[in-house]
């Protein structure tokens, strides 16, 4: 079992008793640089008892995962039971007598801390400016005390300093946040409740733009009206295209408010945000879907140029990798060696494999090779990077449904995900962009990039509203962090500012 099943076993009050698979595991990924200020194995002290205080803390949200990560079809990873009975022995620590004082003094900090992630985090990073020895070491004993293998250990590590490397990074508040995302990411503690706020905070910095055209223009739409009459729901018809939902959405989008309202039995302005985010939440919540696959899982990335695939591939990919996956990177974007310079240098600082041909080879044959490969080697997933192309360019969609031929002829089921990139500063046009890749290509989710820098994000009602086409993840920024799961009800509370 992994390092971080094993964590989140140990979160939801497991014991672990299987450590003799973690090695093989381990030598599964990409990573063997060795850590950093690795010393010789040390007996660590171990806080056996930890697990116990951590079930007290909603050990339902602990285990929920956010159901559109990359996450799905993890063979490592362990669903813990939804529930657990808090541990009857009381917590001791365990701390010896010749350990050195910061590490008693961070087992009874730890010990004494509130079950979350970013406690935690606040007490391993104690006393710590920057990234040097003795942050590896309070971090290796973290890893320690909640009973982790600690070559596991070791490998988190290095891949967080080679990041750091990569990044030119040295200070504590330069990184902490992304310490912070890649644990939460890797033991899938995204809806714990800390990381949910520091999210909702990033979702609605985010939409600052969009909530300038939407949320300020319904609260003096709201101040100004008495009550919800024929007046009132013209102007909202006015607001919403105006941000971009669309003319025919927006009718829509009214007539179900209108409808909702009526059977509220309130025509009272103030009753009307809380409804218009509950439609919203209905109109974003979309049927499930059998996410198991039979790896390697292949997703193939399509979209119009500049859209944001490249970047995309390598977000979700870095996502997969800090999930524990093998992840590989095809390059059927053959049109620039430029292009395939920029995916070679993604895979690279994500900690990806990758599979390229020259310049002008057949994207398909590229496709078809890096499957291969991807099965034999034993790879998780496939990101397959493709050329932008302008929907109306019928020997560019043609091209499109050859690679999705080849990949489902090398491997049955692939592509298991055909993802659409769409940006939304270009507002109604990636509507159209969304008819015909899917008249095409069949989606199986969309992605919208570029929220950040937007006052169009109306355009992931119209989106959600006409295609019902899962959106899966939104861009809210250039870096890693900034690509988030899309989740309807807290975008609606974020548009809304309620
Ligand atoms: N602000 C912001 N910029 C983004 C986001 N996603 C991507 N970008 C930027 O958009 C630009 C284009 O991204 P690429 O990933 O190269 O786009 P592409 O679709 O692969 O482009 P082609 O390969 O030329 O078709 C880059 O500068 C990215 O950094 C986002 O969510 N927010
Ligand atoms: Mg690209």
């Amino acid at each position: 079992m992994g390092f971080f099943s094993k964590l989140k076993r140990l979160w939801s009050g497991e014991t672990t008793d299987d450590t003799a698979a973690a090695p093989a595991e381990t030598a599964a990924q990409p990573t063997d640089a060795q850590a950093p200020g690795q010393a010789a194995p040390e007996e660590l002290p171990v806080l056996s008892e930890l697990p116990e205080q951590i079930t007290q803390a909603e050990p339902e949200k602990q285990t929920t995962a956010s159901p559109d990560t990359p996450a799905e079809g993890a063979p490592s990873r362990v669903q813990a039971p939804a529930a657990q009975e808090p541990a009857q022995q009381p917590a001791q620590a365990t701390a010896r007598a010749d350990s050195p004082q910061w590490q008693k003094d961070l087992t009874l900090a730890l010990r004494g801390a509130e079950p979350r992630l970013s406690v935690w985090l606040e007490h391993v990073l104690g006393g710590v400016d920057k990234a040097d020895d003795t942050l590896w070491e309070r971090l290796r004993f973290f890893f320690s005390a909640l009973d982790a293998p600690a070559a596991e250990a070791d490998a988190f590590i290095a891949e967080f300093s080679r990041w750091l490397d990569v990044m030119e990074y040295v200070h504590v508040g330069d990184f902490r946040s992304e310490l912070q995302y890649r644990l939460a990411l890797a033991l899938d503690l995204e809806d714990e409740e800390d990381e949910r706020s520091r999210l909702l905070l990033k979702l609605s910095e985010g939409l600052t733009k969009t909530k300038e055209q939407i949320t300020r223009q319904i609260d003096g739409l709201l101040s100004s009206h008495a009550t919800m009459n024929e007046g009132f729901w013209q102007e909202l018809e006015e607001i919403l295209i105006m941000a971009d939902v669309g003319f025919e959405p927006t009718m829509k989008l009214v007539n179900r408010l209108r409808e909702r309202v009526r059977k509220s039995g309130t025509d009272k302005p103030e009753h009307f945000k809380a409804l218009m985010r509950e439609e919203l939440e209905e109109i974003f919540k979309m049927p499930p879907r059998i996410k198991a696959v039979n790896l390697p899982e292949v997703v193939l990335m399509i979209g119009v140029n500049g859209v944001g695939k490249t970047t995309t591939i390598a977000k979700l990919a870095y996502r997969a990798r800090m999930q524990g996956k093998k992840v590989l990177i095809a390059a059927s974007d053959t049109f620039r060696a430029a292009a395939i310079e920029q995916l070679q240098v993604w895979a690279d600082r994500v900690g990806a494999g990758f599979y390229a041909k020259g310049p002008n080879s057949d994207p398909a044959a590229v496709a078809y090779e890096a499957v291969e490969l991807a099965v034999k080697e034993g790879y998780d997933v496939l990101f397959v990077d493709t050329a932008g192309r302008l929907q109306t360019k019928v020997d560019l969609m043609a091209e499109l449904q050859k690679i999705r031929n080849v990949l489902g002829k090398k491997h049955p089921g692939a592509p298991h995900r055909t993802i659409l990139t769409i940006d939304a500063t270009t507002g109604q046009n990636a509507l159209s962009q969304t008819k015909i890749f899917n008249e095409s290509c069949k989606l199986d989710e969309i992605i919208l990039t570029k929220l950040d820098g937007t006052a169009k994000g109306g355009i992931v009602v119209a989106v959600a509203m006409e295609f019902g086409i899962p959106i899966s993840h939104i861009g809210l920024g250039e870096k890693m962090e900034d690509l988030r799961p899309f989740n309807g009800a807290d975008f609606a509370a974020a548009l809304l500012g309620s």
